[in-house]
C-alpha cells in the first residue's frame, strides 16, 4: 500500500506540475489579446519535449520566436544585468518610459519557470531540471539565450541598460548581456547606449569602473556610450511619480 501511496502521490505530483506551467502559460498569454495561446503553447512544447533536458539548442526555439515576434520600440528598450528587481520595480508602473523583454509577450509568460522534458517522455517537468550552468543547452538558458537575441536584434534610437555597482564586475563577459545583447546592437538602428549604474547603499563600483571600457569597445562603431550613476532611491521615485517625464527620471 505504502508503494502505491508513493506512486500515485508522485503522479498526481507531476500532473499538478504540469497543470500548473500550462496554466501558467495560457493565464500569462492571455493578456495579450493579439495571440493564439495554444498555438503558441504546441510550439513551446515542441522545442523541448522529448528530449535529452541538456539537448535544446536555441534554435529549438526559432519556430516560437518567429510565432511571437518582438516589436522593435525605439527609445523605450531597456537592458540589464544583475538588476532585475529594481529594473522590473521601475518599468511595471512606467511602461510609458520602458519596455523589457519581460514586458513583451514570450517574456511575460515564461518569467521566473523552470521547464524541461525528458527522453522518452511527452510531458513537460518543472523539477529536476538542469541548472543555468549544468549544460549550456538546457531548454531554460536556451530560451533565454534565443529571445534575449532576438529582442536586441530590433533594439533602436537610444537603448537604456541598467547595471549593478554592488558587485565587482558590472560588465560581466560571461553575462547575456554582454555575451548576446551588446553584440548585436547596430549603429543603423540604434543610435545610443545609455548605461545607468544602479548604486545601492554599499556600492563597490560605478561608472569609472574599467569593465565600462570592454563594453565601449565591444560597441558597433557609431553608437554613442553614455554612462550615469544614479541612486537606487532616484530609480524608485521614478517609478512612483508618474509626472517625472520619462527624460528626466536621472
Ligand atoms: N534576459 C536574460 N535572462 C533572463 C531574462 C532576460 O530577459 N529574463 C529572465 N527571467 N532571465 P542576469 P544577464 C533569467 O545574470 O545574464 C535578457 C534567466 O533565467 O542578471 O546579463 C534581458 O534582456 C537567468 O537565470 O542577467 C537582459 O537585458 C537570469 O535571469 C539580459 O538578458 C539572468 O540574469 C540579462 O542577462
Amino acid at each position: 500500500t505504502a508503494l502505491i501511496i508513493l506512486i500515485l502521490g508522485l503522479s498526481l505530483g507531476l500532473t499538478v506540475g504540469r497543470r500548473n506551467i500550462r496554466s501558467t502559460f495560457f493565464s500569462r498569454c492571455e493578456k495579450f489579446k493579439e495571440h493564439d495561446c495554444k498555438k503558441l503553447w504546441d510550439l513551446f512544447e515542441k522545442a523541448y519535449v522529448n528530449k535529452d533536458p541538456c539537448k535544446v539548442p536555441v534554435e529549438a526555439y526559432n519556430p516560437l520566436i518567429a510565432a511571437a515576434p518582438f516589436k522593435p520600440q525605439c527609445n523605450k528598450m531597456m537592458f540589464w544585468s544583475k538588476t532585475k528587481d529594481v529594473v522590473h520595480g521601475l518599468t511595471a508602473k512606467r511602461k510609458d518610459c520602458f519596455v523589457t523583454l519581460e514586458d513583451t509577450l514570450l517574456g511575460s509568460v515564461l518569467d521566473d519557470l523552470t521547464w524541461c522534458g525528458k527522453e522518452g517522455s511527452k510531458d513537460t517537468f518543472t523539477a529536476g531540471c538542469p541548472e543555468w550552468s549544468e549544460c549550456v543547452n538546457n531548454p531554460v538558458r536556451s530560451f533565454w539565450n534565443r529571445s534575449s537575441a532576438a529582442f536586441a536584434d530590433v533594439a533602436c534610437g537610444d537603448v537604456t541598460a541598467m547595471l549593478s555597482g554592488s558587485i565587482d564586475t558590472p560588465f560581466n563577459s560571461t553575462s547575456n548581456f554582454a555575451s548576446i545583447e551588446v553584440p548585436r546592437f547596430k549603429a543603423s538602428r540604434v543610435k545610443k547606449l545609455n548605461v545607468v549604474m544602479v548604486i545601492q547603499k554599499n556600492a563597490i563600483s560605478n561608472c569609472n569602473h574599467p569593465s565600462l571600457k570592454n563594453l565601449r569597445q565591444s560597441l558597433d562603431t557609431g553608437i554613442t556610450y553614455s554612462c550615469k550613476d544614479v541612486s537606487e532611491s532616484r530609480i524608485q521615485e521614478c517609478g512612483a511619480k508618474p509626472e517625472i517625464a520619462c527624460g528626466a527620471c536621472w
